[in-house]
């Protein structure tokens, strides 16, 4: 009996960017109950939703400021609630995100904590009286010293991201109350941010530096980190039929791939396997995966989210077959798939001319370490421009706009609506044949790579997924009826033409 995730395709919505419903130029939930009909039309049934607490935004709104509420740019209780009622009337779940590391430092659990060294919430966070060497992941160090109470407090990501001390039972007991009051508001589960993080051994050892560079070797990963997340994901199961999916910060399949399971959380997002810089390790990650989840656990499986540049620029190169080709891998392998929003109409990256176009904190840090570094400002803006995630967080391109009445919060890029139709007809063929018990069970059947050439079985279904030049391949099988293909194949009893980046899907 499979759980209703293993047979779900999850959609990634990034709060900011899907659709605007009250025109000030920022997503909301009205403008995303707008949008369930769309979904369900593309056959989801599931969506993750990007932090919506209310905050600072210093990034974006993974600095929450109130567990308990709706951000007003993104409407209210009210409207989170009349959306997610929606979602579940056309079959959609609803997962949040949830961001348990770090507080916004405009928290009021931080803002008491920093009254003074005997303030109650003082240990909620993490202080020291000297830093280490710790860096923080958006770069600089981990420390920023607090004047008032003259001490450290550690923030592992931005100066306003404090770390939660979850060596406090305390902040434990209030993190399962968050928890219990979004699942009791009828959220199917949650996305857990950086939760390899969460835990510290309590000696600060400097990490070890190599080449200039640090290796995050004691902030990350630590001892008691499998077993909280072991609590963690038990603690959810108990509660009832809900879902949990760990972001791990690492793309070491190893590391990533030991955290999901009956033990810890349903699955982790691999970026050994999405976040890769092209697309030549893909098969190979691939085949990795299949032998280390052949026991039945699920690997997540996608190519894009908020934080990395689109596949259509980062892995297709602007190519509409190559995008289809990584589309049906994703959509037929053995896991559990995210699409991020507008991948499914072929959203091309967005590219932020100036400093004043850009919005992310870690393409704003990149541009002002390159000044100190000595790097002309044009040289910086290019630093920038590779670093910074703004790339996948232009707004989604409606047919009627993205807002009706103001200029988006960031900067929009061209559509293409002719491309975005065929792409879309596509995703939901894809989508839907995903449906069907072949591509739910766990594992393959069949999987074999030669060279730049995939093959799978899953149940009754050939898949073929050329990432080189045209070839041919003998035809094992007989019978091949086409089901889905992205160019054409030509077929006889003896072997298959295959085009460059061909992909296609035959019923055996
Ligand atoms: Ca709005
Ligand atoms: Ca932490």
């Amino acid at each position: 009996m499979l759980k209703w995730w293993q047979e779900t395709v999850f959609y990634e919505i990034y709060m900011p960017s899907f659709k605007d419903g009250n025109g000030d130029g920022i997503g909301d939930f009205k403008g995303l109950l707008e949008k369930v009909p769309y979904l369900a039309e593309l056959g989801v049934g599931g969506i993750w939703l990007t932090p919506f607490y209310p905050s600072p935004k210093v990034d974006n709104g993974y600095d929450v400021s109130d567990y308990y509420a709706v951000d007003p740019d993104y409407g209210t209780m009210a409207d989170l609630e009349a959306f997610v009622a929606e979602a579940h009337r056309h079959g959609i779940r609803v997962i949040a995100d949830m961001v348990v590391n770090h507080v916004s430092t405009e928290h009021a659990w931080f803002k008491e904590a920093r009254r003074s060294q005997d303030d109650a919430k003082r240990d909620w966070f993490v202080w020291q009286d000297a830093p280490n060497n710790w860096e923080s992941f958006f770069g600089g160090s981990a420390w920023e010293w607090d004047e008032p109470t003259g001490q450290y407090y550690y923030h592992s990501f931005a100066t306003e991201q404090v770390d939660l001390n979850w060596a406090n039972p305390e902040v434990e007991r209030e993190i399962w109350k968050v928890f219990d009051f979004w699942l009791d508001k009828g959220l199917d589960g949650f996305r857990l941010d950086v939760i390899n993080n969460l835990t510290l051994t309590q000696d600060f050892m400097d990490n070890p530096v190599a080449d200039g560079c640090q290796r995050h070797i004691f902030d990350k990963d630590q001892p008691g980190m499998m077993a909280k997340m072991a609590e963690i994901g038990a603690r959810i199961r108990a509660r009832g039929d809900y879902f949990t999916v760990g972001e791990i910060s690492s793309d070491n399949l190893a590391e990533i791939e030991r955290y999901a399971g009956a033990d810890g959380l349903d699955v982790t997002f691999n970026f050994n396997f999405g976040s890769v810089a092209s697309r030549d390790g893909i098969i190979a990650e691939l085949a990795r995966m299949q032998q280390v989840y052949a026991d039945g656990r699920m690997p997540t499986l996608f190519f894009g989210s908020h934080d990395m540049s689109r596949s259509w620029n980062r892995l297709a190169d602007g190519r509409e077959d190559v995008a289809q080709l990584l589309a049906m891998l994703m959509l037929t392998a053995h896991g559990v798939p995210f699409v991020y929003f507008g991948e499914e109409i072929g959203m091309a990256d967005f590219v932020p001319e100036s400093t004043r176009e850009m919005r992310d904190v870690q393409g704003i840090y990149a541009y002002e370490l390159a000044l100190l570094d000595g790097k002309s400002e044009r040289e910086a803006l290019i630093v920038a421009q590779e670093k910074t995630r703004d790339k996948a967080r232009a707004p989604m391109t409606w047919p009627e706009g993205f807002s009706d009445k103001a200029v988006a919060w960031i900067g929009e890029v061209t559509p293409d609506f002719a491309r975005g139709q065929r792409m879309f007809a596509f995703y939901q063929a894809l989508i839907a044949l995903r449906k069907t018990a072949d591509f739910c069970e766990p594992g393959y059947r069949e999987f074999e790579v030669d060279g730049e050439l995939l093959t799978y079985v899953r149940g009754d279904y050939l898949v073929c997924l050329n990432f080189g030049a045209a070839r041919e391949m003998e035809n094992k099988w007989g019978d091949l009826t086409e089901v889905l293909a992205n160019r054409h194949m030509v077929v006889d009893a003896n072997r298959v033409v295959l085009p460059a980046f061909a992909a296609v899907i035959f019923k055996i």
